[in-house]
């Protein structure tokens, strides 16, 4: 019997030096929205999938995953079925290295249980998350910035492979990598209350932040109708101005959506009509 396990493995392994199938690692690819004025620090999720509903007695896995910096990765935690290991205190042994010399990435060594019971990990055929990984990005120079997110076998010393174990016996997966994009907080200016239209709603939207407890502004970049950095009463009479009284109109971004062209600590989140 344990020649038929071990010969399966075998086969296994071969049939992924030529493509076949196996685990798959994956690295989402996803777009959020960052800030000009303070670090982005966003959590993502690396997955892994036995597409094949091959099931596979998984018993740990090492890899490294690579990005550019200035991007970083500042924290990984087990996650799923992993967090869920030996009743909930997660695996036997979960080893992340965090800076590595020569480039931004990590690497992660993981045994699920090192005693017994022995347990092992079956992966559904959609890929479930294994490892939250926070990465974090600095202040926005440009409009948009963006990384790979690369599973890598060439991080660390010595080098740690992208691989898991099975039978005792290390195979590679088939790896997707991803991307983190991080966009500068687009809106209109003096677009208010985010509905895409210029009009007195705008006006009372901010007074009623400003004075009567109203909405909170997820933009109140949108808010600031005169570009002066702040969010006062002179912008409610800015907007009410122009559309009545012929005074200018907002500056840059207006009338389309838009990043802030100029410098302010005002915080800008997602606005709906306006997110890439
Ligand atoms: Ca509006
Ligand atoms: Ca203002």
């Amino acid at each position: 019997m344990r020649c038929l396990a071990v010969l399966f493995v075998l086969l296994l392994g071969a049939t992924q030096l030529f493509g076949g199938s196996g685990l798959t690692f994956e690295l989402p690819t996803l777009t959020v929205v960052g800030s000009t004025t303070a670090p982005t620090t966003t959590e993502l999720a690396m997955s892994f999938a036995d597409p094949d509903q091959l099931g596979l007695q998984t018993q740990g896995f090492t890899c490294g995953i690579a990005l550019d910096l200035p991007t970083t990765i500042t924290e990984a935690v087990p996650t799923g079925q992993l967090a869920d290991l030996q009743f909930g205190s997660g695996p036997s042994f979960f080893s992340v290295v965090l800076a590595l010399t020569g480039g931004s990435g990590i690497t992660i060594g993981c045994v699920f249980t090192t005693h017994s019971p022995i347990q092992t990990i079956e992966f559904p055929a959609v890929a479930e998350p294994v490892v939250i990984l926070t990465v974090q990005h600095p202040p926005l120079v440009t409009p948009a910035e963006s990384t790979p997110l690369t599973l890598s076998s060439t991080l660390g010393t010595p080098t740690v492979l992208v691989g898991y174990v099975l039978g005792g016996m290390q195979l590679f997966p088939t790896a997707i990598d991803g991307e983190l994009t991080v966009v500068a907080p687009q809106f209109v200016r003096g677009d208010s209350n985010g509905d895409g239209a210029s009009d007195i709603g705008d006006a009372i939207f901010t007074l009623s932040f400003l004075f009567a407890g109203g909405d909170s502004a997820r933009c109140a970049d949108a808010l600031d109708a005169n570009d002066d950095g702040l969010v006062d009463v002179s912008d409610a009479v800015y907007t009410t101005n122009w559309l009545f009284l012929d005074g200018s109109s907002p500056a840059e971004p207006w009338p389309s959506c838009g990043s802030d062209p100029t410098a302010d600590d005002l915080p800008c989140g997602l606005v709906d009509g306006c997110f890439p």
